[in-house]
Order: structure tokens, then C-alpha cells, then sequence
């Protein structure tokens, strides 16, 4: 008689034994620990599989790393900071295992239902690779082909591992009860099988032979397509690299010159977010070892520096927003960071400027070219060849080992990543997107941007902040003003400035009213210029007009 409560009069448990021995007994049927083996196995290609396609094919995303970044975005400040400071370094690895533990869990869980309901199972795949392609489309870097091609490789490669051993194994069960005679009187026939229904030993080794094998071959892929991205390697040079103090820091940010508005836009934008513009396929990997500058053309000394050299030079740090030339009005391609870097004009000083050097032209290691005004890096002392960027060494989406940053001048004129050479020449030298039809010179235009309420979005009715960000850097923001419906411009309340460079938050407080509402914001630069209301696109020389949202506001 069984004591009430112990364990073996739970319902659970002696059901879970009974349908055991059912599976034992059932020619055919897979056993749980095998399906879950075959579950595990499966996830494991699956993963393997689209970290391979992530690997090889670039901006297509690790899921396993979009799901660990949506975690880290989601999880509260303060746990964050816990595990940061109890994980330190660590935080990654230990997350990243955290994914990884979970994903086997939920295979095992699979491969379990998969020995009688293999669809449901199937489609449990699916789900799992459409929650990461969910998770990567939160990357600003992430392309949705690029998500949806390593989910599809991920769910196929998973799916048809799963089937295939779940049929393995039944095709044992089914050849064990087959290759079971009845125990003869000298017993001699049950030798080799442990009862009915049981697989031989050897047709149980070759299912694990096989389920070990694809995990192995798995977790090879997996690993090889991480290598092949070349960003492990990077990450450890990076993570080596001693920024040097610089002689001239940035001012300390002024208290109330971020609102921390929810929905508003940081005023400083986490790398990891930070907007990626470039021509390049795949992002150039480029270890410090082998890299130098050249700085050439129109100049009495030309020299080459190393990256130690480089670095030993005196550097300065400067918050600087950066902006891209396609960016839309209401448009996401605009960030703030704060900038570490030799000024140019050290470089400029010591390779000595030739009459005639109107243009300072950025190569890069991928051939790329952007030029602008010479006088430019001369009357800018911000203007740099900039080795870091908020703290820590340039990621290498954002030109590891140097890029330069030009206050005030569109990316596409200017911020040349991967830099290998900086060459003076006259006016006439055009760069990369000249000649495909962008002006030849791009300074940033004045522009607002509404991030609160977000555009399109359902607000309920009540007093609500409208709120965003705005910029015109060298210039500086003086004022931002926003009208509602046909109503008056209205002055918006201004953050504390953190640099004429930068952009600068404001809000104005809403009573909204039921109903269907536009609004449209314009700020007013340094030197008392309102923005334009004329609305041009992107091509040829950036977007222009105000920004304008509508919003609904429910009861
Ligand atoms: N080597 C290289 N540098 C480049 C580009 C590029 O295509 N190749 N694009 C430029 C453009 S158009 C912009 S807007 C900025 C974007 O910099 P980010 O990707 O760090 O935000 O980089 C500039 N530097
Ligand atoms: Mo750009």
C-alpha cells in the first residue's frame, strides 16, 4: 500500500509509467527518451543549420543572438544591471547559453510529440523560427530576407532531422519485434534482444550513432558559421584594445538633457542600434595588425601611420550626430555617439597641405570614397579620424579599426568607414556617390523628428507628452515648435543642450481629445533659421519639409 502523497500514487507519474510500458510493448512505437534524444538532436541542426546560413550570408542574422538582444532589451533595468554586475563579461555567454538551454528543452519537448503527432511537432519548429526571425527584425542591421532564409534553412534542416530520426527509431522497433523469435527452449534466441518490442542492442546503437552524429555535425556548423562571420576573432582583438585617455574629453552631459520620455529617442544611441549605412556585402573584417592610413596626394610629407601609431597619437572625444543623406523626414537613419579620434587636423598638420588640396577624400579598405571641403576639417577641431565610439573601440559594422566623423556634413560626404587612406586633392575628384547622381556637397539640413506619440499609433484620451528629437549640427537647436490640427505652432520645451553637433530633445505636454489627430513639428537652428517647410526627397542632397504624424486618441 502506497502512503498518501508519495510520489508513485500521483496521477502523473503512474500514468507516465503506464503509457512507458504501453510504448515498451507497442511494436512501432518510440520510446520518450528516444523521441526527446531525436527532439534535441533536431534543434541542434536546426540551429547549426541557420547559424551556418547567418555565417555565410551577410546581414542575415543569428536567431539565437536576436532572441538573447530582445531578452537583454526586454528584461528590467535594474536585472540588467544585477546580472551585469554579478556576471560581468560573462552576461553574454551566460545568456546566450540561457537561449540555447531553452531551445533543447523546447526540442526535447518536440521530439517527444513528434513520436505520435509529428505535424503539431513540425509546426512547433516553425513557430520557434518564426519567434526568431520576430526577435531579429527588432535589428535595425537585420534584412527580412536575410531573417526569413536562415529561419526557413533553420526550420527545414530541423523539421527533416526530426522525421528522419523518429523514423529511424520506429523502423527499429518494428525490425526488433520482427528479429524477436520466441525463445526457444535453450533460450538461445533472446540473446540478443531484451524483450519484445526492444530494438536489438546494435539497431539502438546506430539511432545514436546517428541522432550524436547530427548533433555533433550540428554544432560544427554552428560554430563555423559564427567563424566565418570572422566576428569572434574581431571581438576578442577588440575587447584587447586599451583606449588611450584623451587630452580634450566631451563636456559632461548636463543634467535634463535626456527626458527619458518612454518611446523617446536616447540621446545617446547604443551602438548596437546605432543606424548602418554602407556599400558593403559582407562587413569588412579588418584586424588592426595588418591595417595602416596612408595619408596621400596634395601634401609636402606623405606618411603611413600603424594602428599602434594611430593610437598614439593625442585624441579628442566629441558628441557628434550623424546622419545619412537618405534619411526620410520622420526617418530612423540618424544617431548620436559620443566620438573618440585623432583630429584631422594633426594629420593635416604634419602631412602639410599642397596649394590646390581643396578636398580631403576618405578611402576605405573596400575601395569606397567620400570627399568633402577641406576647410571643412581645418575649421572643425571635432572633425576626426575616430578610433572608438560611447566608450569602446568602433564596432566593426561602424569601420573598425578607424572611421572618420565630420560634424555637420551627411555620412555619405564625409564618414568614410574602414579608413585606409585619406588623399587631398582638388574639387574635381568626385567620390563613391557623385557620379550616381547625390550633390557634391552635403551638409545636414535642420530637421525635427516626432518619436512621441508614435506615428500612426492609438494613444488614449488625457494630457500626454508630445515629444521628439532635433538636429542641425555645427548649428546647434535654438527651438522647436508644433502644431496640432490647424491649430497655432506652439514652442516646445527644449532639453538642456549637450553640443551644437548633437541633437536635442524637447516635448510639449498634450491634452488629447477623441478623435483623429495630425500633428507637425519644425525646429529652429543656432542662428535663428526655421527649418523649411518645402518638401524635397532624400536624392539629391537630403529630405527637407516638416515632420507630420496623425495619431488616433480613443475615450
Ligand atoms: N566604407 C564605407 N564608409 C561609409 C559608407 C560606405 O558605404 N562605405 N557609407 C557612408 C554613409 S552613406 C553613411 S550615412 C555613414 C553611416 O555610418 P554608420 O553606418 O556608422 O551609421 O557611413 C558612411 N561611410
Ligand atoms: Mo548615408
Amino acid at each position: 500500500m502506497s502512503l498518501p502523497g508519495s510520489s508513485d500514487t500521483s496521477p502523473g507519474v503512474t500514468q507516465r509509467a503506464d503509457e512507458e510500458r504501453q510504448d515498451d510493448a507497442v511494436p512501432g512505437r518510440v520510446r520518450r527518451s528516444t523521441g526527446a534524444v531525436a527532439g534535441i538532436a533536431a534543434v541542434a541542426a536546426a540551429l547549426g543549420a541557420a547559424e551556418l546560413v547567418a555565417g555565410v550570408i551577410e546581414r542575415a542574422p543569428s536567431l539565437v543572438i536576436a532572441v538573447g538582444d530582445v531578452v537583454v532589451d526586454s528584461v528590467p533595468g535594474w536585472l540588467e544591471r544585477a546580472a551585469i554586475a554579478t556576471l560581468g563579461r560573462a552576461d553574454k555567454p551566460v545568456l546566450i547559453g540561457g537561449v540555447l538551454l531553452i531551445s533543447v528543452l523546447v526540442g526535447a519537448a518536440l521530439g517527444v510529440l513528434a513520436r505520435r503527432r509529428f505535424l503539431p511537432a513540425a509546426g512547433g519548429f516553425v513557430a520557434f523560427a518564426a519567434l526568431g526571425v520576430a526577435a531579429a527584425l527588432t535589428d535595425p542591421r537585420a534584412t527580412l530576407p536575410g531573417a526569413l532564409l536562415v529561419a526557413v534553412a533553420g526550420a527545414a534542416v530541423g523539421v527533416g532531422v526530426l522525421w528522419s530520426l523518429i523514423r529511424t527509431a520506429r523502423a527499429d522497433r518494428a525490425a526488433g519485434t520482427a528479429a524477436t523469435p520466441p525463445a526457444g527452449p535453450t533460450g538461445v534466441a533472446g540473446a540478443t534482444v531484451a524483450g519484445p518490442g526492444r530494438p536489438p542492442e546494435s539497431d539502438r546503437r546506430r539511432f545514436l550513432v546517428v541522432a550524436g552524429g547530427t548533433t555533433a555535425l550540428a554544432v560544427l556548423a554552428g560554430v563555423g558559421g559564427y567563424l566565418l562571420s570572422g566576428r569572434e576573432r574581431l571581438g576578442q582583438l577588440r575587447a584587447a584594445i586599451r583606449l588611450p585617455a584623451p587630452f580634450r574629453q566631451a563636456g559632461p552631459v548636463p543634467a535634463g538633457a535626456d527626458l527619458e520620455i518612454p518611446g523617446l529617442t536616447p540621446l545617446f544611441t547604443p551602438n548596437e542600434r546605432f543606424y548602418r549605412i554602407d556599400t558593403a556585402l559582407r562587413v569588412p573584417i579588418v584586424e588592426p595588425d595588418g591595417w595602416q592610413l596612408e595619408v596621400r596626394g596634395m601634401v609636402d610629407e606623405p606618411f603611413t601611420l600603424s594602428y599602434a601609431e594611430l593610437m598614439e597619437l593625442p585624441q579628442i572625444e566629441a558628441d557628434v550626430t550623424l546622419a545619412c543623406v537618405s534619411n526620410e523626414v520622420g526617418g530612423d537613419l540618424v544617431g548620436n555617439a559620443r566620438w573618440q579620434g585623432v583630429p584631422l587636423r594633426t594629420l593635416l598638420d604634419r602631412a602639410g597641405l599642397q596649394e590646390g588640396a581643396t578636398q580631403l577624400v576618405g578611402r576605405s579598405v573596400d575601395g569606397f570614397t567620400a570627399g568633402f571641403p577641406v576647410l571643412t576639417a581645418l575649421d572643425l577641431e571635432e572633425a576626426m579620424v575616430a578610433v572608438a565610439m560611447n566608450g569602446e573601440p568602433l564596432p566593426a559594422e561602424h569601420g573598425f579599426p578607424a572611421r572618420l566623423v565630420v560634424p555637420g556634413l551627411y555620412g555619405y560626404v564625409s564618414a568614410t568607414k574602414w579608413l585606409a587612406a585619406i588623399e587631398l586633392t582638388g574639387w574635381d575628384v568626385d567620390g563613391y556617390w557623385i557620379p550616381r547622381g547625390w550633390a557634391k556637397e552635403g551638409p545636414i539640413k535642420t530637421q525635427a523628428r516626432i518619436d512621441v506619440p508614435r506615428p500612426g499609433s492609438t494613444v488614449t484620451a488625457g494630457r500626454q507628452p508630445i515629444a521628439g528629437v532635433a538636429w542641425a549640427p555645427t548649428r546647434g537647436i535654438e527651438g522647436v515648435e508644433v502644431r496640432i490640427d490647424d491649430g497655432p505652432w506652439q514652442p516646445a520645451e527644449l532639453a538642456e543642450p549637450l553640443d551644437v553637433d548633437c541633437w536635442r530633445q524637447w516635448f510639449l505636454p498634450w491634452d488629447a481629445a477623441p478623435g483623429r489627430h495630425v500633428i507637425s513639428a519644425r525646429a529652429t537652428d543656432g542662428r535663428g533659421e526655421v527649418q523649411t517647410d518645402e518638401r524635397t526627397p532624400v536624392a539629391p542632397d537630403g529630405a527637407s519639409g516638416y515632420p507630420v504624424i496623425e495619431v488616433e486618441v480613443g475615450r
